[in-house]
């Protein structure tokens, strides 16, 4: 059932069997998701403050090429083709985030009428082409303000700042934007910001700080997700009470799942999986579904774990509309006693090895794409749907995220790239698994979206990195040229 061959040997033979659109529910959305730090560029223009990601990637050593998105991929000023392009496709939908510091550049106090009038003709263009908005609120980018001022997102005194940035933004687009997103991936967040340094502030204590100056990887990941999650819970309730009903909006949140097989059949390794499963996305969903961290969690991690009030659970308890899902990957878990020991951070509490093999490495999960995370197992996308649909009461769900990205490789003609045969299986295998979920399962899925439009910057793999249905050439003014799975997703949706 699930895996389909697909043609696409030439462009014009470019062809999926037996699943397209029309095979998913009607209404279902389709679209492409992006991120205002990795496209837009544009930093300094028209009053913009800086965020934390502009003060990490200029810090050398941070990012893989040593690049940094002052330019990206320019869409501040390309919108207009950008969404022709999505156009073409014949996309229903498009996922962008909002900079905070364009609305806000000291991230509180004065608005900037240019970031507004920013948003407001991307808004209105896309919905001139009948492309439907999906508006991110927080996708990494926080004010280097806010940071400066009181450590951020370590700090409590974000919640107020982070309601009223969002209050501004379903003020003015919320007449046209119905369907929004507070965060994007807390628990990337909280793992690479405040547990491995490997993302913006970079803050760490598992390398004795040789590799981050400040931080503790065994508190803040904790502390981090705590005020994430009550910004979330405050945001969602002023949406509710004071917006949604004008538009018949709604509101959610996209958390990031990696799926989880155990490694064996045994107890230890059965017993690691879920917690590993509680510790990276029970973390965030039982809070939003139950008022309350994983008892896994609460038993193990202990007083580091921060308590919610009565009041605060209630706020939590069913805060959103959807469920938004990012999901590239499936990894083994097994039992490790011994990891907790060594590092005190984070990760290591939940005595679970993720890994893409077993520990004996002769098991691989799938095959490799070109992140040295991403490894492509298509039946993980069906695994985590009926996850949520038996443990959370079959919620709705939009798949906020999903995609696979080749290499940049300068010696590979452009014309190469642009063959992306193994991107197509990738869209083909995960979107048959999804189907088998709604149809088969029962499970409650209303929306798709591709990571991404475009080739883009990709956080500290920098330019490294090509995720694109688009490709982006570097060396000639950042031209666009579709790549074979823009010409699939075309048959697919038409
Ligand atoms: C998502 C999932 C994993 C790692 C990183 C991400 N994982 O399963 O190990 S980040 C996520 C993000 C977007 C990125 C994109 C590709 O929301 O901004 O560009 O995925 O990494």
């Amino acid at each position: 059932l699930i895996s389909q061959v697909i043609l696409c040997s030439e462009i014009k033979k470019c062809v999926s069997l037996q699943i397209n659109r029309t095979s998913f529910p009607k209404g279902f959305v389709f679209g492409t998701a992006t991120s205002a730090f990795q496209y837009e560029g544009a930093v300094s223009e028209d009053g913009r403050g800086p965020s934390i990601w502009d003060t990490f990637s200029h810090v050398p050593g941070k990012i893989e090429d040593g690049s940094n998105a002052d330019v990206a991929v320019d869409q501040y000023h390309r919108f207009e083709e950008d969404i022709q392009l999505m156009k073409d496709m014949g996309m229903d939908a498009y996922r962008f985030s909002i900079s905070w510091s364009r609305i806000f550049p000291n991230g509180s106090g004065e608005i900037n009428q240019a970031g507004i009038d920013h948003y407001n003709k991307l808004i209105n263009a896309l919905l001139a082409q009948g492309i439907e908005p999906y508006v991110t609120l927080y996708h990494w980018d926080l004010p280097q303000a806010l940071e400066d001022k009181y450590k951020g997102w370590l700090s409590p005194t974000i919640i107020k700042d982070f309601a009223s940035y969002a209050e501004i933004c379903f003020q003015k687009f919320g007449d046209r934007v119905k369907h929004w997103i507070t965060f994007n991936e807390p628990h990337t967040v909280a793992l690479l910001g405040y547990d491995l340094g490997f993302d913006a502030p970079g803050r760490c204590s598992i390398d004795s700080h040789i590799f981050c100056k400040e931080g503790n990887s065994a508190t803040e990941p904790y502390i981090v997700a705590h005020n994430i999650l009550l910004s979330h819970a405050i945001v969602a309730d002023i949406y509710r009470k004071k917006y949604k009903h004008k538009v018949g909006g709604s509101i959610g949140i996209s958390l990031d799942v990696i799926w989880l097989e155990s490694a064996t059949n045994s107890k230890e390794d059965i017993a690691a999986t879920q917690r590993g499963l509680d510790f990276q996305f029970g973390w965030f969903m039982d809070p939003l579904f139950f008022g309350d961290y994983p008892s896994s969690m609460r038993s193990i991690v202990g007083s580091r774990l921060p308590k919610f009030s009565k009041h605060q659970a209630n706020l939590l308890k069913g805060s959103l509309d959807f469920v938004g899902i990012n999901h590239y990957t499936t990894y083994y878990a097994m039992y490790n006693p011994n990891i907790t020991n060594i590092l005190h951070d984070y990760i290591s509490d939940s005595h679970a090895l993720t890994l893409p093999f077993n520990l004996n490495g002769n098991t691989v999960i799938g095959d490799r794409a070109n992140s040295f995370w991403l490894y492509i197992v298509p039946r993980g996308m069906r695994s985590v749907m009926n996850y949520i649909r038996e443990k959370y009461g079959n919620p709705l769900v939009i798949i906020t995220e999903n995609g696979m990205d080749d290499p940049n490789d300068p010696l590979i003609p452009i014309k190469e790239a642009l063959k992306d045969e193994k991107r197509i299986k990738y869209h083909n295998d995960y979107l048959s698994n999804l189907l088998a979920s709604i149809n088969e399962d029962g499970c409650n899925v209303t929306g798709y979206f591709v990571w991404s439009l475009l080739d883009n910057w990709e956080w500290s793999a920098g330019y490294t990195s090509r995720f694109g249905l688009y490709f982006v050439d570097y060396n000639d003014n950042l031209k666009r040229y579709p790549k074979n799975s823009v010409l699939w997703f075309k048959n697919f949706l038409k």
